[in-house]
């Protein structure tokens, strides 16, 4: 009996401890809704930010960490309910070249990255704006 309590009590207190783990589990979240463009700060448990719609200026949008989103994206999902691809692009209002983008349905974690953010060279931590493009998927994307 003894034995046995004392084996329930470690269980009990694994149980406890695993949930604090993780840096911030309040605010990682993996999922990406339907109909959504989702970007994270890191990987998929990381900070996340969704758009319904593409977003021209990302300097006002923030993960749910509060991280600011422009030149922060390192991870994305493309989660439309149609054909859009994900479009993300170096400057605001879609100027620049495209970093990168994300086919319908498609995922990508960990984005190249040469390390310095907002330079212009990678993908990781590039993207200034989203624009939702059509007709996907296009053989060049994610
Ligand atoms: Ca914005
Ligand atoms: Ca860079």
């Amino acid at each position: 009996m003894i034995r046995k309590s004392r084996m329930l009590g470690g269980v009990v207190a694994a149980l406890l401890v695993t949930p604090l783990v993780p840096a911030s589990p309040a605010s990682a979240d993996s999922s990406c809704g339907t109909g959504y463009h989702c970007g994270w700060d890191i990987g998929f448990n990381t900070g996340k930010v969704a758009f319904f719609n593409g977003d021209a200026d990302f300097r006002d949008n923030t993960f749910n960490t509060g991280v600011v989103v422009d030149n922060n994206i390192k991870s994305a999902k493309n989660r439309t309910s149609s054909n859009y691809v994900s479009v993300y692009y170096y400057g605001v209002n879609y100027t620049g070249d495209i970093v990168f983008c994300v086919n319908p349905g498609q995922d990508v974690q960990n984005l190249p990255d040469d390390g310095i953010p907002g330079n212009g060279i990678g993908e990781a931590n590039e993207a200034s704006s989203l624009r939702l493009i059509a007709g996907g998927p296009f053989s060049t994307c994610y």
